[in-house]
This record gives C-alpha cells, sequence and structure tokens, in this order.
C-alpha cells in the first residue's frame, strides 16, 4: 500500500515513570529509557535517556529534537532498564505508534513485557 510522504520536526519529551520495579538489592533501580523512531521498518533515530539513580519514579523532562522524513506512520520502541555495573536488568518496554500530524500529544502508557517472570506492576509512562 502507498503511504504519503511526510516531513517535519520531531520532538520526543520523556517526562517520568511512575511506579518502576526494584531491581537493585541494595538501593533502589536506576532507570533510563532506550528508544528508537522508525517509520515503515526504517530506522530514523534512537537514543536513551541519562540515568536517575536509585528512584523508581524517575522524572528525565528531556527532550529529542530530529528533522525527520519518512512516509506512513511512525513508531517509537522504548525500553526501560536499570542500569547496573554489569548488564542492565530489564524493567518494562512499551511501543507507540501513530500517524505524524502537526501538533502536540501528551500520552501516559503502561509498560509491559516484563522479564525475569516477576509479577508485572502498574507501571506507567508519561
Ligand atoms: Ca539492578
Ligand atoms: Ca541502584
Amino acid at each position: 500500500m502507498e503511504h504519503d510522504t511526510w516531513e517535519g520536526t520531531f520532538t520526543l519529551f520523556f517526562e517520568k515513570a511512575n511506579e518502576l520495579i526494584n531491581e537493585d538489592t541494595f538501593g533502589l533501580s536506576d532507570p533510563y529509557v532506550a528508544f528508537t523512531v522508525e517509520s515503515n521498518d526504517t530506522p530514523l533515530f534512537e537514543g536513551r535517556t541519562f540515568t536517575v539513580n536509585d528512584n523508581l519514579n524517575p522524572v528525565w523532562k528531556v527532550a529529542f529534537t530530529r528533522k525527520l522524513k519518512g512516509h506512513g506512520s511512525i513508531k517509537i520502541n522504548m525500553d526501560v532498564w536499570d542500569e547496573d555495573v554489569g548488564d542492565p536488568d530489564f524493567l518494562g518496554k512499551l511501543v507507540y505508534e501513530f500517524q505524524p500530524k502537526n501538533g502536540e500529544e501528551h500520552l501516559t502508557i503502561p509498560l509491559t513485557d516484563k522479564g525475569g517472570g516477576k509479577k508485572k506492576t502498574r507501571n506507567t509512562f508519561f
């Protein structure tokens, strides 16, 4: 199917997360978000927030702005990790797909797919 081509300035703003699970034995999780932005299965850009130490309700308030060109929908894959000295622990993920349009959208999305066989918590992402 043919999609309309679009072009514009895209800003992704991470505000905060609530009630993340604790994956540290001493202290609390040290969460950050790693993300990729793609359109029609073509990667457009990726990045990560900074890490908030020992906090299950991290506030990032960090924005990523890029000039993008693509066609069809935009898909954002976001994984929340607990930064550790070794490999990070997975805290949850979310995927959001939308049709690009002018304006601003504020979303709160629950995290899913918690690994490690632990109980899923009511994680929310603003
Ligand atoms: Ca950990
Ligand atoms: Ca910690």
